[in-house]
């Protein structure tokens, strides 16, 4: 077998794995009940951050995505938006118990990402790094969610610097902690390691319909 063929194959079975994973988490999920339990919903977007939002303009910003993946990449701006451009109108679950419906993201879906990257057999957790130092983990099978997205905008606005701008990481089915903002950096792990919040006593998945907010 070619290279070209053995590295195609990776990303399939990759992308088989995942979508198993994927699924099997959602067994749980009621999809009657939009809002999960101990929630209530605001129409406003609250922001939530460790109080310092720093000013990184589109040409300063890079992503630097490594670790255990077979190409590690740093995407710039213009390499980023480049990349397949995908859409999703997605709810917003706080552990601090607000929700909000009905939020149009744009970017680039993870696992466009993972296609480019192709995460080694061994990682499975992820570290991500925020420009204001903050870090959350997350289960690499969350992360390769269909509708998880590092997005750029949202309700077809650039999305701003309060709310993570220039881009930011969603993912939808998690508390909204695990979704960093200013996102800097992506680390693929063999072992779980708690960020920010989990040091603190946040639970280390956070799915919100089975009210994984603290450990
Ligand atoms: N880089 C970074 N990302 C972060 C945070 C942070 O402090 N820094 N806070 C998290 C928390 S606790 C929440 S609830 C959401 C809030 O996002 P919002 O301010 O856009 O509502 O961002 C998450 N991502
Ligand atoms: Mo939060």
């Amino acid at each position: 077998m070619d290279d070209d063929t053995s590295s195609k194959l990776t990303r399939s079975k990759q992308r088989w794995a995942s979508e198993h994973k994927f699924l099997t988490g959602h067994t749980a999920r009621p999809d009657v009940e939009r809002l999960p339990p101990g929630q209530h919903l605001v129409k406003n977007w609250p922001v939530l951050d460790l109080g310092r939002q720093p000013d990184v303009s589109q040409e300063r910003w890079r992503l630097k995505v490594g670790g255990m993946v077979q190409r590690p990449v740093t995407l710039d701006w213009a390499s980023f938006m480049a990349l397949p451009q995908t859409k999703v109108r997605t709810d917003i679950h706080c552990v601090t118990t607000w929700s909000r419906y009905d939020n149009d993201w744009t970017g680039v879906a993870t696992r466009d990402l993972l296609d480019l990257v192709e995460p080694r057999d061994e990682a499975g957790f992820l570290t991500l790094h925020g420009y204001d130092g903050y870090t959350t983990n997350v289960p690499l099978a969350d992360f390769a969610a269909a509708d998880a997205l590092l997005v750029h905008s949202w309700q077809d606005k650039p999305l701003t610097r309060d709310h993570g701008g220039p881009v930011r990481l969603v993912i939808p089915h998690l508390y909204f902690w695990k979704s960093a903002k200013w996102i800097s950096r992506i680390d693929f792990l063999g072992a779980d390691k708690p960020g920010f919040w989990e040091v603190n006593g946040y639970h280390m998945r956070g799915d919100p319909w089975a009210e994984e907010r603290y450990s």
